[in-house]
């Protein structure tokens, strides 16, 4: 097989190319390489596997959804099947957010939730309301949208110019002086007074449709927000006007112990968006959750005709659908929104490894995680970077976020799963420079 003709996202290709990980089958908490060795998924895969791989629920749903209708459009006509995934959705959700806009991703989530932000502003009579408020180490996925409000510095570089106009970003939380907080950090809620204090005055309330945070910063870094700061931000939002969104593409489908980080945090954003865990990662599948207020602001403007002018091929397509629904199933079945034993040996086994070789930061909430590493003079990342490589050889998948090492394991995990993680890293990590 030649490995030339695909251009790997989000991958040093000629590194990978030269040293390739294959992965040629998945059960449970295991990944099977193309050599044949068992590989601990340590991260769901990409933070979406939460309900592990190959479940049987999972896989017949879309053997036989494959069977019976292989696709049918949403554009006019329909099917049930999205119909029912969204009843179910909403009856997990916070309440009052009872409609759900299907897509096919994370990043066609976040530019629905832009479009609907606007949307919603602009028939209330507050069409000047077209900016975003996004924050730095924030990751909302690659389309424009996303780039432009996302605050990974370098996923924004080479694409400035083409950015969407408008936009402004609050401070990321991260302070290594609150390195080694278990879960949330008691202060720093005030970070979100910036919103306040320095964006609402420069460009006006009445110039802004909505903030948008991702609760936990996954790829920044796994970033945990400060006790209270959300809830501080849904203050000066509601105070004026602006719409909160909660980018949940991460948060949602157990990871916090709650169906979705609103709900952990005891916070109700506006809109919700989510992919990922909602089929955990068996199809690609997103989409937003609309507060019911809005979504009947779409519905009051007009009598009759389309209310809203955006839509994917593919949204409520017919597998993706069917394996939401198997998940949902599988997620209540198992009790996996309901891990907070496991969160804490997560948390344990996180905090364990403070003394290891370059470990400057240990951080957690629920059951996503993160070491953060001493950079190596000269080569930023290079050691995380080294201890993935490493692990991997070792039968553990965990991933490279900037410094730091992240950990996000399927809800299913047990406790020797974790120990055979954090033992794998704490080796490793003594055994690089
Ligand atoms: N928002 C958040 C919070 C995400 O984590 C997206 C949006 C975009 O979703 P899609 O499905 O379009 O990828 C994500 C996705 C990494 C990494 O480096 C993380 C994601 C995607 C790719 C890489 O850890 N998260
Ligand atoms: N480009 C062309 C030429 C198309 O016809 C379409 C959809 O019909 C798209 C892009 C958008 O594709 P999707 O709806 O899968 O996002």
């Amino acid at each position: 097989m030649k490995l030339d003709h695909y251009w790997m996202p989000f991958t040093d290709n000629r590194r990978f190319k030269a040293k390739p990980r294959l992965v040629a089958s998945a059960k449970d908490m295991y990944y099977t390489t193309a050599e044949g060795r068992q590989v601990l998924d340590g991260l769901a895969t990409l933070w979406c596997v939460n309900a592990g791989h190959g479940r049987p629920r999972i896989v017949e749903a879309i053997r036989r959804q494959a069977g019976e209708l292989d696709f049918a459009s949403s554009f006019g006509i329909g099917h049930p099947l999205p119909f029912r995934l969204a009843e179910r959705i909403a009856a997990l959700a916070p309440a009052g957010m009872g409609h759900v806009f299907f897509t096919n991703s994370g990043s066609e989530a976040i530019d629905t939730a832009l479009k609907i932000a606007v949307g919603y502003h602009r028939l209330r009579g507050e069409g000047t309301r077209t900016r975003f408020i996004g924050r730095e180490r924030s990751y909302h996925g690659v389309n424009i949208g996303g780039t432009s409000i996302g605050g990974v510095g370098p996923n924004r570089k080479a694409y400035s110019g083409i950015l969407l106009p408008g936009v402004d970003h609050l401070r990321h939380t991260h302070d290594p002086k609150r390195a080694f907080t278990r879960g949330c950090a008691q202060s720093g809620a005030e970070l979100a007074d910036e919103l306040e204090e320095r964006i609402v005055p420069l460009h006006d309330a009445s110039n802004i449709a909505a903030v948008i945070v991702d609760p936990v910063s996954a790829s920044g870094g796994v970033l945990i927000p400060p006790q209270g700061y959300l809830q501080r931000l849904r203050e000066i939002c509601t105070r004026h006007g602006i719409l909160l969104v909660f980018d949940e593409v991460i948060t949602a489908w157990g990871r916090l112990n709650a169906p979705f980080a609103a709900q952990r945090f005891g916070v109700e954003p506006d809109l919700i968006t989510f992919a990922k865990g909602i089929t955990s990662g068996a199809v690609p599948l997103g989409g937003v959750l609309v507060k019911n207020a809005v979504f009947e602001t779409f519905m009051a403007a007009q009598a009759s005709g389309m209310e809203f002018f955006h839509g994917y091929t593919y949204s409520g397509h017919p597998l993706a659908c069917a394996a939401g629904l198997a998940a949902l199933d599988t997620y209540e079945e198992e009790g996996l929104f309901r891990k907070s034993e496991l969160a804490q040996h997560f948390e344990d086994g996180i905090h364990s490894l403070k003394d290891r070789p370059h470990v400057v930061d240990c951080r957690n909430l629920g059951l996503i995680g993160a070491v953060e590493l001493a950079p190596r003079p000269g080569a930023a990342g290079a050691r995380a970077y080294e201890v993935f490589e490493k692990c991997w050889d070792k039968g553990v998948f965990v991933r490279p976020v900037g410094e730091a090492l992240a950990f996000c394991p399927p809800l299913i995990a047990q406790q020797k799963h974790l120990d055979q993680l954090f033992g794998t890293v704490a080796e490793v990590l003594g055994t690089i420079d």
